[in-house]
């Protein structure tokens, strides 16, 4: 009957609307409420696209939306809200292609994201909603920046950084992914720029030590962990025939008797001073061309090695022995001490480098099979070592040490890969950095914040490495704050990373004019106690706001070392696609289904189903818009949630949106159809059902296994559309279960019960232990016809697992003990019989 069909539109507008009128989702303004009953949800806040929402999107919010209804009626004082990325190139880019101004575009664009997630029935609590563009919110991002700059953590320097040609900005090495610009894919060049650059390298320790208290998934952790790169080891002084000093950095100064050569990054320093004049020809044509290679290129494990000796030799301070210094280029100069003591017998690379260039091998460690025609580069005791023979790794490397400290000749030393964070952009569409260059006085900050962008007709980027707030003279020149003479303003501005660096703060008092964020409230909330985003920040975001938070903390502006307790990185949303025999994939338009096969409209050749990341290109990007028009938000929140563990990647399938379409719409009309009955009492099945339901979905619900939680809801409809009359308990705690999930039909199956309260209000149902029991019954196990055991099952157990109880029971085993079974019954609730041999 198509009028029964469950009438979403109207549902799900009516409850927005009420909702927003009673102000449900408002937050309480009241911290007195106990503290370990306050839990702050954070979602990762979205940039603002031209493009609208994803499905990517509403999978973590849906998941934390979940979860902050079913604590807020767990009696919890739940903050949960939604805000704006706004700075950033993107924006920028397409004011450039339109002529439109970032300022409008984005402004627009917020204007459609809040409609798409509104559209969805989350419970954030709208009136605490920010955006970085916003001048009420940069003035404090400018603030936090001037905090870092007087405590020595922002610096200037001219120093060559990665550079995108395309965006024409210098970009941070987080921001490099495999030599390609984040943003844009183009490769990325050395280009020296002069540039603001924050000391995240100060936190380098801390950084790591704040991972081990974390509740995150271990691979960010990981990343974190390798981005910062700590090795510990050794720098070692090689003196050289002309009385210059090589120091290497080596984690394996226990190897140091099985050096036999030197490598030099081919830009060191000292290079020059050591190539001879025979040599000079080679090692200038080689410095040349090793120039041009990325260090990606470099350190190519499988590349041959390539490098050229400069003529001259250094001698290794521990046997005194000669050995020939080489420029080799999977040497970096922006590592360690841009040199390396090299052990060709255990360590690949200089294995590789040492066959090619016919240079002697030493073996230092005894290798486990004695082959010694091979490179060794596992852990072994140590031979050919003098006063290291005979000892392990750890031992041999701290007596080594010992050793260097005690002649002068080398000392412990720690490197980290982490790098300093370019932090400044030659890009219009971010905050200006609040400084001023004054002649006499130097870098002077800005008094008056916030210092808002100027209006500018071209915002062009340039070549040149300046930004286009440089072409803004009135704004430009300024009187010094100091001295009052003429100066002139920073004109770089931030990355898109400042203003995510710190939001989570803002939102706790997203309004207030004297401080960034109100200490007592900071106090109250901090830190985040569920965080739900994407993992492709791992080392930008993640890191960086760790960065701030910490220096913060240093400062007393916060009372947390982190900001972040709880990380889960939802999965990603992708999509079928189809792929011919030459493993082209079709655009979706192209494929026919017939018979559950995939054939291509033009050539009817048959596809094979794929699962790729949704693109514009294979039209297969589903528009949450169109899903939320054709089954609704409630529906499309579920399907989210059912198809698969949040964590897991998963794709999108439309028939598995039907299916939830179903059950939603079987709901409906349960509760259109039957009689639920006040007065009918439950039966001791019903009073189970509704008690293992109860029991699943809270459990599962608390630990974000939301897919397990639904199927047990799904369990129990079934055995509920089978009922004649429903007692009123079971459908109205039912309600209370589905609330968090499909929160607009719950409501309105409560306002058919007649109720007046909000169920989004109401208390989350409590379930009793013991109700949730099976029942069990005693089953006897006779061998031969004799009665031996006697077995506790529950009522109902099947066959096979009957018998294979039985056999695991102690006392029939031992009957069992060297006999054949030739004979097995079981007969369910009633017996086992065995007969062996
Ligand atoms: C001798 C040695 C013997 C090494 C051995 C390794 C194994 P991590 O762990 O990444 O810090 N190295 C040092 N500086 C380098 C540079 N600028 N470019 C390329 N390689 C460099 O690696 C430290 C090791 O990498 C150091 O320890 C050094 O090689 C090399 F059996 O020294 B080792
Ligand atoms: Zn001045």
């Amino acid at each position: 009957m198509q009028e029964q069909k469950y009438p979403f539109k109207k549902v799900e507008k009516y409850w927005q609307k009420k909702w927003k009128k009673a102000k449900v989702y408002k937050t309480l303004e009241d911290e007195s409420f106990p503290k370990d009953k306050r839990l702050y949800v954070l979602d990762m806040f979205p940039y603002p696209s031209g493009a609208g929402l994803h499905v990517g999107h509403p999978e973590g919010y849906t998941a934390t939306d979940i979860y902050s209804r079913f604590k807020r009626m767990q009696g919890y004082n739940v903050l949960h809200p939604m805000g704006f990325d706004a700075f950033g190139l993107p924006a920028e880019n397409y004011a450039l292609k339109t002529g439109k101004h970032p300022k409008k575009t984005t402004k627009k664009n917020i204007k459609n994201f809040t409609r798409q997630i509104k559209s969805l029935g989350f419970s954030y609590d709208w009136d605490r909603c920010i955006s970085t563009c916003d001048k009420d919110y940069y003035k404090w991002t400018e603030w936090l920046f001037l905090r870092l700059y007087e405590k020595g953590l922002a610096y200037q320097s001219e120093m060559p950084i990665n550079w995108c040609s395309s965006c024409k900005t210098g970009l941070a090495n987080e921001e490099v992914k495999d030599g390609k610009c984040e943003r844009c894919g183009s490769v990325v060049v050395r280009k020296p720029v002069r540039q603001w650059v924050l000391k995240i390298t100060d936190y380098a320790d801390e950084l790591l030590e704040g991972l081990d208290e974390l509740d995150w998934p271990e691979s960010i952790k990981t990343m974190q962990r390798n981005w910062i790169g700590k090795s510990i080891g050794a720098n070692v002084d090689f003196k050289c025939e002309n009385g210059e000093v090589i120091t290497v950095f080596t984690t394996r100064v226990d190897t140091l008797f099985g050096c036999t050569f030197l490598c030099l990054s081919p830009e060191h320093k000292i290079a020059k001073s050591l190539i001879t004049d025979e040599k000079r020809k080679e090692c200038e044509d080689y410095i040349y061309s090793s120039s041009l290679k990325s260090d990606l290129e470099r350190t190519d494990l499988a590349k041959e090695k390539t490098g050229v000796w400069t003529g001259s030799y250094a001698i290794n301070p521990v046997n005194n022995k000669k050995v020939p210094i080489y420029l080799a280029d999977y040497v970096l100069s922006t590592y360690g001490t841009g040199a390396i003591m090299a052990v060709p017998a255990h360590d690949l690379r200089d294995w590789d480098f040492a066959k090619k260039y016919n240079i002697p091998i030493i073996y230092v460690l005894k290798s486990s099979d004695d082959d010694y025609t091979k490179v060794f580069e596992d852990d072994g005791v140590h031979i050919n070592s003098e006063f290291l023979d005979g000892l392990g790794k750890e031992e041999a490397i701290s007596k080594m040490i010992d050793y260097l400290e005690k002649n002068n000749i080398g000392k412990k030393n720690v490197n980290y890969k982490l790098r300093d964070w370019v932090f400044s952009r030659q890009r219009f569409w971010g905050e200006p950095i609040p400084l001023i260059h004054c002649k006499d006085c130097g870098v002077v900050e800005e008094t008056r914040l916030p210092i808002k962008l100027p209006k500018i007709k071209s915002y062009t980027p340039t070549d040149d490495g300046k930004s286009p707030l440089a072409k803004a003279e009135k704004w430009v020149k300024v009187k010094c704050p100091k001295c009052g003479k003429e100066a002139h303003r920073e004109t770089n501005t931030m990355p898109q990373w400042a203003g995510s660096c710190w939001y989570y703060l803002r939102y706790l008092s997203p309004k207030s004019k004297n401080a960034f964020v109100e200490r007592d409230k900071e106090q109250y909330w901090m830190p985040v106690d569920l965080y739900v985003g994407g993992a492709e920040h791992a080392v930008l975001h993640l890191l960086y706001a760790r960065f701030w938070h910490r220096v913060l903390y240093d400062a007393g502006l916060v009372s947390t070392k982190e900001p972040f307790k709880r990380l889960i990185n939802q999965g990603l949303v992708t999509a079928f696609a189809y792929q011919n025999s030459k493993k082209c994939l079709i655009p979706c338009d192209e494929v026919e289904e017939k018979n559950g096969k995939y054939f291509d409209k033009n050539t009817q050749e048959e596809l094979t189903q794929v699962v790729a990341k949704m693109s514009k290109s294979l039209k297969n990007v589903v528009n949450p818009d169109n899903i939320i028009s054709e089954y609704g938000a409630d529906v499309l929140r579920l399907y989210e949630m059912f198809m698969g563990p949040l964590e897991a990647s998963k794709p999108w399938n439309t028939k598995g949106l039907i299916g939830i379409w179903r059950f939603v719409d079987k709901i409906w009309r349960i509760a259109n159809e039957k009689k639920i009955d006040r007065n009918s009492p439950m039966n001791r099945e019903d009073e189970k059902l509704l008690n293992q339901t109860i029991k699943k979905v809270t459990i599962d619900t608390d630990s974000l296994q939301f897919n397990t939680a639904i199927s047990s809801m799904m369990i129990f409809l079934q055995s509920v559309s089978k009922m004649q009359v429903i007692p009123y308990k079971m459908w109205s705690d039912f309600i209370l279960l589905l609330s968090p999930y499909v929160p607009h039909l719950a409501e309105e199956l409560n306002r058919k019960l007649c109720n007046k309260n909000f169920v989004v209000l109401s208390s989350w149902p409590n379930y009793d232990e013991n109700k949730c029991e099976e029942e069990n019954i005693n089953i006897a196990v006779q061998i031969n016809g004799k009665v031996r055991s006697v077995i506790s099952v529950s009522k109902g157990t099947g066959e096979n697992e009957l018998l294979a109880i039985a056999k695991n029971d102690e006392k029939i085993q031992k009957f069992l003990a060297s006999k054949e079974v030739v004979k097995q019954i079981a007969i369910v609730d009633k017996i086992v019989n065995l007969v062996v041999r």
